[in-house]
């Protein structure tokens, strides 16, 4: 009988150094411990025996359970290490590694020059105004002094709503310039009028490195009693100075526009090359950045203002244009092109 306790217990040890995960354990606590197991059923056995026999079997068989139980605690131990080790290593954060960058926006360069420009107006008393895209032949040309019949309407290639060859006031178009804007403000307010209009403008024509069929435009209108040319170019200066530096230089030369009278194109000496001549100024020292005039007085008869109490300028610039000079662009069809590579560099 000893020797069957020492053999089962070279077994139970054998079986139990090549367990290898929690449930083969479990198996072997019920086939060695449990309430039918071996050793259970030979301590139960010994109350059949004689008391001699019983009492030196009890001691071993009881030490054989001790020792099994032990192995078992022991065995339970270290699987249940080993089991948390290989999660801890399965499920490692490595937390040295980089996060993902989240992409991140910004404002398009147009929207930055336009908040630019308008600020600056702004800042000299100028609401800024936006008004509608489609517009009426009256607020885009008839209100603006561009008749039907008028020569100067070619200046303006037109992209219209209802068709090519469209009749009278109430056909509709893309507007060309912002400047119905002013005349809509102006017949729903009184002097004094000091408004800019910043909006994106449409023409019918081919596209190149300086023209597009979207673009934006920055206008401006101040009316009141006494407004004369002095207040447009102190106006207009000061806009120059604060956007291409303080040491700038302006010159005005005539030009036509048939709302303005006078007319003038405002030029600022070349930043670049300090008036000297460059690639930028063509050589000329000189760079046109808008045009401007006194509102003509057949604009204000329009909208019910008397010509002979109220006088005011006016003035508008291509939006790209000034963004190209400003930051060096040389193709105007990069901007609504939609390449990251253009719009990530502001
Ligand atoms: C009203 C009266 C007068 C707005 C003006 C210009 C001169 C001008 C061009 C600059 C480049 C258009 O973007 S561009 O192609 N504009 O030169 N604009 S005076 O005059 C107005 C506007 C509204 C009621």
């Amino acid at each position: 009988m000893l020797a069957e306790l020492d053999s089962l217990k070279a077994t139970a040890l054998a079986e139990l150094g090549r367990l290898q995960d929690a449930k083969a354990l479990e198996d072997w606590r019920i086939r060695y411990l449990g309430r039918k197991g071996t050793v259970t059923q030979a301590l139960r056995g010994l109350s059949a025996l004689p008391l001699e026999e019983r009492r030196a079997l009890g001691v071993a068989a009881n030490a054989l359970k001790a020792l099994l139980e032990e192995g078992y605690a022991q065995r339970l131990q270290a699987l249940r290490k080993a089991e948390l080790s290989a999660r801890l290593r399965r499920e490692a954060l490595d937390l040295t590694l980089p996060g993902r960058p989240p992409a991140l926006g910004r404002l398009h360069p147009t929207t930055q020059m336009l908040r630019q420009i308008c600020g600056v107006f702004a800042s000299m008393g100028f609401q800024v105004v936006e008004g509608p895209e489609v517009e009426w032949d009256y607020y885009n040309f008839e209100a603006l002094n561009i008749p039907a019949d008028h020569p100067a309407r070619d200046m303006w290639d037109t992209l219209w709503i209802d068709g090519a060859d469209p009749q009278g006031q109430r056909a509709r178009l893309l507007r060309t310039h912002t400047s119905p804007m002013q005349i809509r403000v102006m017949e729903q307010t009184r002097p004094p009028v000091r408004v800019v209009v910043p909006g994106k403008v449409y023409r019918y024509e081919a596209t190149d490195a300086t023209h597009e069929s979207m673009f934006h435009q920055v206008e401006g209108l101040a009316v009141d009693e006494g407004i004369t040319f002095a207040d447009l170019k102190g106006t207009l200066y000061e806009f120059a100075k604060a956007l291409f530096g303080v040491e700038r230089k302006v010159r005005f030369r005539c030009d036509y526009f048939p709302f303005v009278e006078p007319g003038v194109e405002m030029a600022i000496d070349c930043f670049a090359c300090a008036g000297k001549g460059c690639r930028l100024c063509s050589g000329t020292g000189w760079i046109e950045i808008m045009g401007a005039g006194m509102v003509h007085p057949e604009v204000l008869r329009r909208v019910s203002y008397d010509p002979e109490r109220y006088t005011g300028f006016a003035f508008g610039l291509g939006l790209e244009r000034i963004a190209m000079l400003k930051w060096g662009i040389d193709d105007i069809r990069l901007f609504y092109a939609n390449d990251l590579r253009f719009l990530r560099q502001f």
